[in-house]
């Protein structure tokens, strides 16, 4: 701190509680905040969305809240987990692979990052799961248990430990990110039981039912782990009586699927997630169609622990959970990068650029994209292959009729006013992060 204004310490000290803002001022009124992130998950592995899913706690809570059905995140966790913390685009963080991660990590700003700026309300915040992004305590936690092997897989003892530890009228973020459903995939039998083969709709284009069938199950599985493991947490919560002022928040880290090309890839299982909302003050058993991203949650859960924040390049939910009926945003737009690259330019390693409204979708591809390629790609699809893809080339879709994106409408005449327009979306997005640097 600057001499001259050290000497004015006290006066500052004196008028603090009175220059502040109220909602500046730590409150029990506030809630606690839970973020609850999944690894790697098939949007449509939910009990609520598919029947023979297994996730019930997860259900529960969708019961409890409000659901934003459609958001994008980024399609693999380093980008997707940052702008989670950071509430910064790729782009704007400066994290678009997720290897070469000892030469980009050291550029990630974790000053404002979401732990620090509730630790400014008086929060005390906790991070359990994966972690990429420096010392914890830079980022705003006092705590963690960040061995990602251990955590949830095996226990979450550290978390209750340090519950016990805090006081009654202190609030609490927990940063809850097990390394599940994500590989390695070798649930427990008790969830693997739980999984009915007969049930799995096998998708028309996969070569083997058999193998599909196989691995679909394990995922399942490996998400009922995940949920079973969100359910002693809330079980933990209630005994300690934290279970009634919190905010809850699931989210998907990127998209993970069986037999469609989805995680680093521009496709909706890769870049798609449910948001869902629980507790007080949030309606019951709604659903929201209003566009959502990943890179609302952070100015989302500023806004309902009220602290002033700046603008970012998301937007706070909080007005569309409180009243249903107002318009969102018109579209949504991401880039995507392959899997891993030495080279830190994120123009020059642009994949592909994505735009969708609530119906329609473009991809347009900026790099020629060859199975060969697939060590930086670097993502299994089982089943499928990477798709070749020429710089240049354009893909359409109609989501609402064709949501897995199996066929391609470029250049059907019907639809040259829809395309024009979502070309230009990318021109455009384009042309200003190109300007802003
Ligand atoms: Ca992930």
């Amino acid at each position: 701190m600057p001499r001259s204004l050290t000497s004015y310490l006290p006066v500052l000290l004196l008028l603090l509680p009175l220059s502040l803002p109220k909602e500046a001022q730590a409150s029990p009124e506030r809630p606690d905040i839970l973020l609850v992130i999944a690894d790697d998950m098939d949007y449509r592995h939910l009990g609520f969305r598919l029947p023979h899913a297994h996730t019930p706690h997860l259900d529960q809570l969708r019961k409890r809240g409000t659901l934003f059905e459609v958001a994008w995140i980024a399609p693999v966790c380093a980008p997707s987990l940052a702008t989670l913390l950071t509430g910064k685009t790729s782009i704007e963080h400066g994290r678009y692979y997720n290897k070469n991660r000892s030469k980009i990590d050291r550029d990630l700003d974790t000053s404002r990052s979401i732990a620090n700026e509730l630790g400014k309300a008086g929060y005390r915040s906790f991070v359990a799961g994966k972690w990429w992004y420096g010392p914890i305590e830079k980022a705003g936690f006092e705590a963690g248990f960040t061995d990602f092997d251990q955590f949830a897989r095996k226990t979450q003892k550290p978390i209750y430990d340090w519950l016990d530890g805090l006081e009654k009228e202190e609030n609490f973020f927990l940063w809850w990110a097990p390394l599940l459903p994500h590989g390695p995939h070798n649930p427990p039998k008790k969830y693997l039981d739980l999984i009915s083969r007969e049930e799995i709709q096998v998708p028309p284009h996969v070569p083997s039912k058999v193998t599909y069938t196989n691995h679909e199950r394990v995922l399942l599985a490996m998400t009922a782990w995940f949920d079973d493991a969100f359910g002693d947490l809330s079980r933990e919560l209630q005994t300690r009586g934290r279970d009634k002022n919190i905010l809850i928040v699931f989210v998907i880290d990127n998209g993970y699927a069986m037999g469609y090309v989805s995680k680093n890839s521009p496709y909706e299982f890769g870049w798609q997630s449910p948001i869902l909302f629980a507790g007080p003050g949030i309606p019951e058993g709604e659903s929201r169609t209003q566009l959502a991203s990943g890179t609302d949650i952070y100015p989302t859960l500023l806004d309902f622990a009220g602290i002033p924040r700046k603008k970012t390049t998301g937007m706070t939910l909080r007005p569309f959970i409180e009243d249903g009926s107002k318009p969102g945003r018109s579209h949504l737009i991401q880039p995507v990068w392959p899997s891993h690259s030495f080279v830190d330019s994120w123009r020059e390693e642009l994949m592909a650029v994505g735009v969708r409204d609530e119906k329609y979708k473009m991809i347009r591809w900026f790099k020629d994209v060859r199975e060969k390629d697939k060590s930086s790609l670097r993502i299994a699809h089982r089943q499928i292959k990477f798709p070749e893809r020429n710089d240049g080339d354009s893909e359409l879709y109609d989501l609402l009729s064709d949501p897995h994106e199996l066929q391609n409408l470029i250049g059907n005449s019907d639809l040259a006013e829809v395309e024009a327009s979502l070309k230009k979306k990318i021109d455009n997005f384009l042309k200003s992060k190109t300007s802003a640097r």
